[in-house]
C-alpha cells in the first residue's frame, strides 16, 4: 500500500508453525522491543535557509507534491522562490550508512516527535509490535485527532518520503465526482500525462510480473479475486524497475526486496527529491529551508505577506523564530498541514477574510485494511516487493478498490493483505479550539463503518468463494478491520469552496492552495497523481495571468 503497514520484525523470529497457531510468540515480539536503535543522521537544514528579514517573490509552504510542482513551474517561468520545510532534508547518512530507516527495524528516524512507533499495523499475530525510540524529527507523523490517525511524511518531498508509490490515475468518468468544476479532457490530455511523466510514473514489466518470486504475493490476491469474478488492474508505479529486477538479481543494494517503504527508500524509488525537486535544483532559482515551519501568515503593510516561521532543532524545539516577507505565498503544507494552518489564521485574526468553507470537507479517502488467512497451498511468499503493482476493481459496482499490499514480514504468512480505498461519503471539518489553542477534526471513529462494507463487498465473496476466513491479529486481539488511519488526507481547502477553481484563496490576492486540501475527501485511487495533476493545471493558470 504503498499505502500499507507492516509489522516491525517481531515476525523473523517466527517459525511458520508458531505463526499459523497465533501462539507462542511472546518471546519473539518481547526481544524485538527492546533492540531500538538510536541510529540518527546528522540533522540536515539547508545551508541557504532563509535569513530572517528576507523579502521573496513567491514563498511555498511544503515541499511535497503540490509545492514542489508549484516551485518548479514558478522557477521555470523566471520567479525566484523559497520553500519552506517543517521536516529535515534527508540528505545525510546515519551510523549505519543509510539515510532511512528499514521498515521491520523503526529506529529515531522513523517517526515525527515521538517517544513510541505507531506503526499502522499495530499487531501480529494479535500482539502490539510497537516499542520505543528517542524523539527525533522522524519522517513519518503519525498524527492524531479524535477519531482518525492521519500518516503523513515529514521531509523535503513530503509524502513522496514515506509512500508506497502507487501512481494511479483514477478512471475518466469517475473523475467529475472528485472535482466537478474541472474540465476532464484537458486534464486527462494534458496535466495527467504531464503528472505521470513527471513523476516517471511505469507499470511492471509483464513477464517479469508473472515470475518473479517477490510478487507471488500478488499473483495471489490476482488469481483470488479473477475466480470471484473481480478485474484485477495493474497500476503504474514511481518505483525504478530496472533497479528492482536487479535487486532481485542481487546486483544493487536492495530496497523494495528489502522491504523499505513507510520510513523512507534508500535505492529504487523515484521519491520527489529524484524527480521534481531534482529539476527545481536545476533552475538555480530556488532555496529551501529544512526544519523550518510556517507559523503565519498576514497582510503586511507595504503589500504582500508577512510570514513568521520557526526554525527547529530535531527535538522539535524553535531555536529561531524569523520573519519574512513575501509577495506571493503558497499553501502546500498537505490536506492536513494546509487546513490546520488556515483555520488558525482565520479564527486568530490573522486572516479573517476566509470564508467559512475553510477547514470543510475533509475526507480519508475511504481507507479501510485488513487482511485474509489463506490455505497452505496458496503461499504468498517470504520474499514480497514493497510496492504494490495492482489492485482489486470493484468501485463501480460495491463502492472499493483494493490495493492487493505486500506483507514483507521476511517469512511465510499465507496472508493476503489490502488497503481498500472506498467512496465512504462522511466529511470532517478543522476548527479552531480557544480554550487549548489547537485545531481540532470532527471525524468520528463510527464513520468508518461505510468503507467497511464496502471493502466487505470485495472480501466476503473472495472468502466464501475460497474457503478462506479473515486475519483478526493484525490491528489488536481479535480485531479484522484497521479502520482508525488514514495514509490519503484530502480537502479542507476544497476547489471553487474555500478557493476560487484555480486555488486562490477568497479574500486574499496573492495566497493560493496547491496541495491535497483542495480535494473534497476522495479520488476513488490512491491520491497523489491526481493532487500532483491538478497543482500542474492550477500553476499554470496562475503563471499566464497573475505573475
Ligand atoms: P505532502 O506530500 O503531505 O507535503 C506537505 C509537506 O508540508 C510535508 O513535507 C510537511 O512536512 C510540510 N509541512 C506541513 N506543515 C508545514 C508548516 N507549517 N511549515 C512548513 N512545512 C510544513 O502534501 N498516495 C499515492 O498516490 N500512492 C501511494 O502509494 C501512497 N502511499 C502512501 C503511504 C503512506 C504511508 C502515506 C503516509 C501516504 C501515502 N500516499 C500515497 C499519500 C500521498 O503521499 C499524499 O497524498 C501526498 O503526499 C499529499 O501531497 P501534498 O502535496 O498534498
Amino acid at each position: 500500500m504503498s499505502d500499507f503497514p507492516m509489522p516491525s520484525n517481531g515476525s523473523k523470529g517466527f517459525s511458520r508453525r508458531t505463526f499459523i497457531a497465533g501462539t507462542g510468540s511472546i518471546l519473539g515480539v518481547a526481544a524485538v522491543a527492546g533492540r531500538a536503535s538510536a541510529a540518527q543522521p546528522a540533522a540536515a537544514p539547508s545551508a541557504a535557509s532563509i535569513p530572517a528579514g528576507a523579502h521573496v517573490p513567491a514563498l511555498v509552504i511544503g515541499t511535497g507534491y503540490g509545492g514542489s510542482v508549484a516551485a518548479l513551474r514558478l522557477a521555470q517561468a523566471g520567479v525566484d522562490v523559497h520553500m519552506i520545510e517543517m521536516g529535515m532534508s534527508w540528505d545525510t547518512p546515519g551510523p549505519d550508512g543509510k539515510i532511512f530507516a528499514n521498515t521491520t527495524s523503526p529506529d529515531a528516524r522513523s517517526f515525527w516527535l515521538r517517544t513510541k512507533t505507531k506503526q499502522p499495523l499495530s499487531n501480529f499475530l494479535g500482539f502490539p509490535i510497537d516499542r520505543d525510540i528517542p524523539k527525533y524529527t522522524g519522517i513519518l507523523d503519525a498524527e492524531e485527532f479524535a477519531g482518525i490517525t492521519v500518516y503523513q511524511g515529514r521531509g523535503v518531498g513530503g509524502g513522496s518520503l514515506v509512500n508506497g508509490g502507487m501512481a494511479v490515475t483514477p478512471k475518466r468518468e469517475n473523475f467529475g465526482a472528485i472535482l466537478p468544476s474541472v474540465n476532464v479532457d484537458e486534464m486527462y490530455n494534458t496535466y495527467y500525462p504531464r503528472a505521470n511523466a513527471g513523476l516517471g510514473a511505469a507499470t511492471i514489466d509483464p513477464a517479469w510480473f508473472e515470475n518473479t518470486d517477490c510478487y507471488q504475493y500478488a499473483r495471489v490476491g490476482r488469481k483470488h479475486a479473477q475466480r470471484s469474478g473481480f478485474p484485477f488492474v495493474f497500476v503504474p508505479t514511481v518505483y525504478d524497475w530496472d533497479y528492482m529486477k536487479q535487486e532481485a538479481a542481487g546486483a544493487v543494494p536492495k530496497s523494495a526486496l528489502a522491504g523499505e517503504i513507510l520510513y523512507g527508500n534508500n535505492y529504487g524509488k523515484k521519491s520527489l527529491q529524484k524527480t521534481y525537486l531534482a529539476r527545481i535544483k536545476e533552475t538555480g532559482r530556488v532555496t529551501i529551508s529544512a526544519l523550518h515551519k510556517v507559523t503565519s501568515v498576514s497582510p503586511a503593510a507595504g503589500g504582500g505577506y508577512t510570514v513568521t516561521i520557526d526554525q527547529l532543532d530535531t527535538t522539535g524545539a524553535t531555536t529561531l523564530t524569523k520573519t519574512v516577507t513575501a509577495d506571493k505565498v503558497f499553501f502546500a503544507a498537505g490536506s492536513v498541514g494546509t487546513s490546520k494552518l488556515l483555520v488558525r489564521l482565520k479564527a486568530t485574526g490573522a486572516l479573517p477574510n476566509l470564508n467559512a468553507e475553510i477547514g470543510q470537507g475533509w475526507g480519508d479517502n475511504g481507507n479501510v485494511m485488513c487482511g485474509r488467512a489463506n490455505h497452505m497451498w496458496d503461499s504468498t511468499g517470504s520474499l514480497q516487493a514493497s510496492i504494490p503493482t495492482g489492485g482489486i476493481d470493484n468501485w463501480n459496482a460495491g463502492g472499493a478498490f483494493a490495493e492487493v499490499a505486500p506483507l514483507p514480514t521476511g517469512i511465510e504468512t499465507y496472508a493476503s493483505f489490502y488497503l481498500s480505498i472506498t467512496k465512504n461519503p462522511n466529511r470532517a471539518r478543522f476548527s479552531w479550539n480557544a480554550a487549548t489553542g489547537k485545531v481540532e477534526l470532527d471525524w468520528q471513529a463510527a464513520w468508518k463503518q461505510p468503507s467497511i462494507d464496502m471493502a466487505k463487498t470485495i472480501f466476503d465473496k473472495i472468502n466464501a468463494k475460497e474457503g478462506t476466513i479473515y486475519r483478526t491479529d493484525l490491528f489488536g486481539a481479535y480485531k479484522i478491520w484497521g479502520d482508525h488511519l488514514t495514509y490519503h488526507p484530502l480537502g479542507g481547502a476544497v476547489l471553487t469552496k474555500a478557493t476560487d477553481n484555480y486555488g486562490r484563496l477568497y479574500g486574499y490576492s496573492g495566497l493560493y492552495v496547491i496541495d491535497g486540501a483542495l480535494i473534497p475527501g476522495n479520488t476513488s485511487v490512491n491520491p497523489f497523481v491526481t493532487i500532483t495533476a491538478l497543482a500542474e493545471r492550477n500553476i499554470e493558470k496562475i503563471i499566464a495571468t497573475d505573475l
